[in-house]
């Protein structure tokens, strides 16, 4: 029995296509969506605004609410949570600059307005978190923007979103580069940082992704550590990644299971959950899987996620002092390959 509650984003179940190609999947509802989350043992959902309400730029805010709840009651039907809400900024024609750092102020409001609507949306949904990705704020031209006004501005329009909603907790997930070249906000580190920036610290946390710590060249359970250290990490995009390239978001566990154990086992140690955080699942099928298989990926995901939960409970820290106090570390390292590799 898993002692985490897991989470998925409409996003997880796609039709295929990316940079190369066009979709190869048939499109599903995101009614049939969340009846299949629920079956596979999901129990929140993860939304861009536009995934809870679509042509969201053509509404106004009475319709936008409107909208959401009626996705509130698809969630309600299903006994389902709504985990958070992420402004979708990268694919509107105002942000091909950028969100909140995009150079042209009319671009910036719009980025601030999408903001506050899916904090309306949030409300709508039942939760109390807004999670951040900053897809484009940073540049392909590193001369086109300021680094410094870049996380000024960030900071301001994160400062409003914290005014317009003060029980609203902002997430940011980091990523340090893709589709940007260069991020001004690529770690946990660099989130951290910005919360203590902002007017109220105690309300601007992480969310951090395991690909992303990879693209950074940084191991995923440490960035875990460093967020659960300042008591801010409160969501994770738990995935895979090979090396330091595009972000593959590959099913939990499958390039690196030892990197994959220590990431379940630092959460599991810190009682990650104990305040209501979810086990987010980030993850995309590949190209190649077939219509019925759409879901796979995400159960795979979720019975590796499991089975190195099961392997963490069996982590024992007794013998690990034990290595630790004799600095056999060799003896330590091997401790865990087997504890990894024996049935
Ligand atoms: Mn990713």
């Amino acid at each position: 029995m898993s002692g985490f509650k897991f989470s998925v984003g409409p996003w997880n179940v796609h039709d295929g296509a990316d940079s190369y190609g066009p979709a190869v999947r048939a499109n599903i509802s995101l009614a049939d969506k969340i009846k299949k989350f629920k079956e596979l043992g999901f129990s929140a959902v993860q939304f861009h605004d536009d995934d809870a309400v679509p042509n969201i730029n053509e509404l106004t805010q009475e319709q936008i609410i409107a909208e959401a709840k009626k996705v509130k009651a698809l969630l309600d039907e299903n006994g389902l949570e709504a985990e958070f809400v992420a402004p979708r900024l990268w694919m509107d024609p105002h942000t091909i600059d950028g969100g909140y750092t995009a150079n042209c102020p009319k671009d910036r409001e719009f980025a601030l307005w999408r903001s506050l609507r899916s904090i309306d949306i949030a409300n709508a949904l039942g939760c109390d978190k807004l999670v951040l990705w900053f897809a484009r704020e940073g540049t392909v031209c590193a001369e086109s923007k300021s680094a410094v006004d870049g996380i000024r501005y960030t900071i301001d329009a994160i400062n409003a979103m914290l005014d317009y909603d003060k029980n609203i907790k902002i997430l940011v997930e980091p990523k340090p580069n893709e589709p940007v070249d260069r991020s001004f906000c690529g770690t946990i580190g660099h989130v951290m940082g910005l919360s203590a920036a902002t007017k109220d610290p105690s309300r601007v946390g992480g969310l951090l992704e395991s690909a992303h710590a990879i693209l950074a060249g940084l191991d995923p359970a440490n960035e875990i550590g460093f967020g659960l250290a300042m008591g801010k990490l409160w969501s994770v995009h738990l995935n895979d990644q090979n090396g330091i390239k595009f972000d593959q978001d590959k099913t939990f566990g499958v390039e690196n299971l030892r990197q994959a154990f220590n990431q379940i086992r630092i959460l599991k140690e810190n009682n990650y959950g104990s305040n209501g955080e979810y086990v987010g699942l980030d993850v995309k099928a590949m190209r190649t899987t077939k219509d019925a298989d759409s879901y796979k990926h995400l159960e795979n995901s979720l019975k590796i996620a499991k089975m190195l939960e099961e392997k963490a409970e069996k982590f024992d820290y007794a013998l690990r002092d034990e290595f630790v106090k004799n600095r056999d570390y060799e003896g330590l390292e091997m401790y865990v390959m087997e504890l990894l590799m024996r049935g």
